[in-house]
Formats: C-alpha cells, sequence, structure tokens
C-alpha cells in the first residue's frame, strides 16, 4: 500500500514535471499545424502504419466520439486535425462502416464556426432520442475559452450517412456554473433516461479532487445541475470523458445505457488526465440519489482496474441494438508523438472495437475483439500439444507476422515451481520492468515474441509469470516494449496488469493482435488487456518475426496455437 502511494506519487511527479510517455493532447505545435504528407522529408515510415486498425489516410487523431450504429450503419465520430499530425485545429471527424472493419470517410460533422464552439469542438457523446432521433452532445471552446456543453442533431434524418448536421442557435445548452472550472469542465456522456427524465454527465475537478457532475433534463434542452457531483475521488487530477453504462448480470449481452434495474450492475469509467490511462470499477446506481457508489471489490483511483494496461485513453462504448451487444473503441497516441511520429505524417489510431461484459466473478469486465475482425482472417497455421522447456522457443512461421492474430492456450503441467509473491510488488508495470521476458522464471516467463527480428535484435514480448503468494497464486501478464526497437531515444515501458484467473485446470490464454506499430493484447479470454505502440526498425514488413517461448524452469506446453494473416480492410478511409 505504501509503496503504491509512493508510486503513485513518483508517477504525478515525473508526470508534471518531465511529462515522461505522456502526451499532453492539448499541447499545440504551431511549426507542425499545417505539415501535410508530401511536405515531410524523406521520414515517412509507412512501414508503421497499421493495415486493419482504424486511420484515417493522413493527420493526427484523437478520442473516439459517441460512436453508434442508425440504419444499420455504424458511425463513428473521432478528435481530428484536418492540417497536421499533431493535436490542434480539432474536428468532429466523421466515418461509416457497415461491419466496423471496413470504413468510409465523410466530411467532418462538426467543427468550429458558431460562438459557442469557435475555440474548438471537444469530446462527447450520441444519445438516440425517442423516434431514433440521434443527437450529439459535445464540448465547445467559447470565445472565452470556457468549455460548454453544445448540441448538434442531423440535418436529414432519413440519410443513414447523416452527412450534415446542424448547431442550433440556442446552444450552449450548458455553461459551468457559479464556482466552476470553466477550463476543466468537458466530454459529456451519452445521456439516459429514468423515469421521464434525461441525465448525462460532465468530467470536471475541484481542485485536485477529480468529479463528474450530473445534469437533468425533461426535455434534453433545459439541464439543471444536480447538487452533489455524481462521483469523485481525491487526488486524481481531471476527470476526462467519462463512461457510465450497465452490464447484464445474467447474460452476455449488452444493455441500453437507460437499462435499470436488480439484474444489472453499473460500470463507471474515467480516463484520468494525469496518468492517461482509462480506470473503470463496477458499482451500483442509486437513481433516486443521482449517485454511483462503486464495489469496493477494486481500487477506486490510480491502483484500480484499468480496461487496458497500455496505450488506451479517452475511450467510449455504446449499445449496438442489432447484435445486442456493448462495444468499446479506445485511442492509441503515438509513444513518441512531438519528434520521431509527426514526421509520418499521421498519429494516432483506434484500438479494435472490443465487446464489454461483466466477468461471471461480477468483480471486472471481460473485453474481446469483435467477430467481425475474423472475416480479415485468411491463411491459417496451426500447432498442437507443442512442449516448451526451459529456453526453448518456436517460430511460427507461414503467417505475415507483422500483420496478424494469434491465439494460444497454454497449459502449465504444475504450479509446484511458481516464484514467491511478495506482496509490496503492487506495481504490476515495475515488476515486469524487473522480471523482463529474458528474466528466467519457475512458471514462466511464457508467452510469444512479437513483431521480432530473425536473430531478435528486436522483439515485442507478450507473456505471463506465476507466482505464488500466501494464498493463491498470482498471474502477471506484460507487453514489454523495452526491446522493441533499436531506434534510440523512443518511449519503450514495460506495461503490465495483473490477471484474476483461476488456474485449477492449468491453463492460460492468450489473443494478439499483431499491427505493424500496435501489438493489442487479451490475456484469459480478455480478463486483462494491454495494447502496446511499438516502432522496430528490422522487425518490418516481410521481414517481422512470431515466435512462442518459455523462460521458466517448468516446462509448459502449447496446448493450441492458431495464427492468421490478416487482409487489410477493402477500405480504411481512403
Ligand atoms: N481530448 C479532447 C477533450 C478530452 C481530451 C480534446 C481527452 O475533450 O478531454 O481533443 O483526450
Amino acid at each position: 500500500m505504501v509503496v503504491g502511494k509512493f508510486f503513485s506519487v513518483f508517477v504525478l511527479c515525473c508526470v508534471v514535471l518531465f511529462n515522461i510517455g505522456v502526451e499532453g493532447s492539448h499541447k499545440v505545435y504551431p511549426h507542425y499545424q499545417s505539415l501535410k504528407l508530401d511536405e515531410t522529408s524523406a521520414n515517412v515510415k509507412e512501414v508503421h502504419r497499421t493495415g486493419f486498425h482504424f486511420q484515417p489516410p493522413e493527420n493526427w487523431i484523437n478520442d473516439p466520439n459517441g460512436p453508434m450504429i442508425y440504419k444499420g450503419l455504424y458511425h463513428l465520430f473521432y478528435q481530428y486535425n484536418p492540417k497536421g499530425a499533431v493535436w490542434g485545429n480539432i474536428v468532429w471527424a466523421h466515418s461509416v462502416s457497415k461491419d466496423l472493419i471496413n470504413w468510409e470517410f465523410l466530411e467532418p460533422a462538426i467543427w468550429p464556426s458558431k460562438p459557442f464552439d469557435i475555440n474548438g469542438c471537444w469530446s462527447g457523446s450520441v444519445t438516440i432520442l425517442p423516434g431514433n432521433r440521434p443527437i450529439i452532445l459535445y464540448t465547445g471552446l467559447d470565445p472565452q475559452k470556457r468549455q460548454v456543453q453544445n448540441y448538434a442533431i442531423p440535418k436529414n434524418l432519413s440519410d443513414p450517412y447523416l452527412r450534415e448536421w446542424i448547431k442550433p442557435d440556442n446552444n450552449p445548452l450548458v455553461v459551468p456554473g457559479e464556482g466552476m472550472n470553466a477550463t476543466a469542465f468537458r466530454d459529456p456522456t451519452t445521456a439516459w433516461r429514468v423515469d421521464g427524465h434525461w441525465k448525462m454527465l460532465v468530467g470536471t475537478k475541484r481542485k485536485h479532487r477529480g468529479m463528474t457532475v450530473l445534469y437533468r433534463s425533461r426535455d434534453f434542452m433545459k439541464w439543471t445541475k444536480a447538487q452533489h457531483p455524481f462521483h469523485s475521488k481525491e487526488h486524481t487530477g481531471m476527470w476526462e470523458c467519462p463512461d457510465f453504462f450497465p452490464v447484464s448480470l445474467h447474460s452476455e449481452n449488452g444493455l441500453d445505457t437507460s437499462v435499470i434495474g436488480e439484474n444489472v450492475k453499473h460500470v463507471f469509467k474515467v480516463s484520468l488526465d494525469l496518468t492517461r490511462y482509462d480506470y473503470y470499477t463496477v458499482g451500483t446506481y442509486d437513481k433516486n440519489k443521482d449517485r454511483y457508489i462503486p464495489d469496493n471489490t477494486s481500487v477506486d483511483g490510480w491502483g484500480g482496474l484499468r480496461y487496458d494496461y497500455g496505450n488506451f485513453y479517452a475511450s467510449k462504448s455504446f449499445f449496438d441494438d442489432v447484435k445486442n451487444r456493448r462495444i468499446l473503441w479506445g485511442w492509441a497516441n503515438e509513444s513518441d508523438t512531438a519528434t520521431h511520429d509527426v514526421e509520418k505524417g499521421w498519429a494516432g489510431i483506434q484500438l479494435i472495437p472490443r465487446t464489454v461484459r461483466l466477468d461471471s466473478s461480477r468483480k471486472q469486465l471481460v473485453q474481446w475483439p469483435v467477430e467481425e475482425l475474423e472475416t480479415l482472417r485468411w491463411n491459417n497455421v496451426e500447432l498442437s500439444n507443442q512442449k516448451l522447456t526451459k529456453g526453448n522457443k518456436v517460430e511460427i512461421k507461414g503467417i505475415t507476422a507483422g500483420q496478424a492474430d494469434v491465439e494460444v492456450t497454454f497449459k502449465i503441467p504444475s504450479l509446484e515451481k511458481a516464484e514467491p509473491f511478495d506482496p509490496s510488488w503492487v506495481n504490476a508495470q515495475e515488476l515486469c520492468a524487473h522480471k523482463g521476458s529474458h528474466v528466467q522464471g519457475g512458471v514462466g516467463p511464457f508467452g510469444l515474441l512479437t513483431l521480432a527480428s530473425k536473430n531478435l535484435e528486436e522483439y515485442t514480448p507478450v507473456f505471463f509469470r506465476v507466482f505464488k503468494s500466501k494464498d493463491k497464486h498470482v498471474v502477471l501478464m506484460c507487453s514489454d516494449a523495452t526491446s522493441s526497437s533499436l531506434k534510440q531515444g523512443l518511449y519503450k515501458p514495460s506495461f503490465a496488469g495483473f490477471v484474476d484467473v483461476d488456474l485449477a485446470d492449468g491453463k492460460l490464454s492468450l489473443r494478439s493482435l499483431i499491427d505493424h506499430s500496435v501489438v493489442e493484447s487479451f490475456g484469459a479470454g480478455g480478463k486483462t488487456c494491454i495494447s502496446s505502440r511499438v516502432y522496430p526498425i528490422l522487425a518490418v514488413m516481410k521481414d517481422a518475426h512470431l515466435f512462442a517461448f518459455n523462460n521458466g524452469s517448468e516446462s509448459v506446453t502449447i496446448e493450441k496455437l492458431n495464427a492468421w494473416s490478416m487482409v487489410k480492410p477493402k477500405q480504411m478511409n481512403n
């Protein structure tokens, strides 16, 4: 606990003082604001461009905004700089898709044009009003740079593409009230409806206390602030992009945002500006007091559960009423925006949309890439009952290892040799930094070496290590960028999370989506997820390799491994 606290303070200092590994998304780089792909030097590095992740052809993107399904089309809006590969000039870019895989790039839905958003159209959400009428709530920056909450509606509801949006003149709907911090008041949620009242949340802070305030409305136009914060937590700083939704206790299906009742729990997520990670708790929504009470099954704050223990921020979920699932989108920034990456002419990707549901333990969520992704798999390589003794490494040949989908189940015959777990090891990332894939263990490290060069000068290992604590086993999952690139000066974190999994059957599964500069991994069926951005210089294109490995003294067996090359979607915003 003490170590945890110390670590939090340490991270806070590093983040604030040195901005280590954290990109201040609101920083402006004037020089690059109008930099275009063809104006850049010889440094355009197409080798790091993703094959099947969501990207526009060029320029900067950040937060996914208000995804939705409307008349059979998925709509993704996102923060986008039409003029360059760094944050700035932000508009709501707009793409549509029939399958969440192929995307058509449309004109931006909204951009600064009226006094209530003349200095910026920042993040927000979509709510579907009765009669299937979508409405956008978003944060505008007014002439005084105050953050205010606005709305926009489609011009023509019979157009499934919803190409044009109107920003009526009765905006803004909500302005920061007396005593509120007008420069920290943003990112309205999807609204939900209880007993004839709409409710929505806006992220803010009071001094260092992060919080969300709730607003109520009967008609969606006149909003009244609730007296008490919906939820808050001391020392957590600004709460960006809050998300709040119900999850079913008894079914794997997703739920409409307004569902309340005995058979649901609620999930509350915030994007903590100070750490740039998305944290969530599972809890209860008190609809009478309009308050959220997290269950005490996990930490509420910095040491808490994350959607993803790697590069994943400002996420947003929506209910897909066609397939009855809740889909989560997250943004992965480049690791090194200010220097290396602007030269590419693009920055930022959206991670693969994931279905999200409550785990049977009811303590956490489980995420899995949407099933549509599997349509991109082509040649399949399979391996079964392959024993990996200490130091073994098996190459998975026959696929495009730089653009691949890999699913593997490891079988651990015995946990006897598991290393002792020191209870002071509360920080998974620190632990992974000390006990990397090359550090021999008892049970593990074992897993995959992704984006590896032939002779392993470069590799991004995704692996497990099992420890034995007093009364249970502790499973650590790492996605370690330390050796990912020979290029100097990159941010190469040892991202890691613990996996709350029962090892009674001796099995641990891992799925990794490998896509040139991103490795997106799902441990134990999606209980722990980690996304890394990496920039190899040798392990690129046909020179990227994939291996399975074991560096533990206990042998493990690959019970089954399936790997596929991934084809590119036919259309990716081009
Ligand atoms: N990005 C948006 C803000 C939000 C932040 C601006 C999160 O609305 O708080 O681009 O990345």
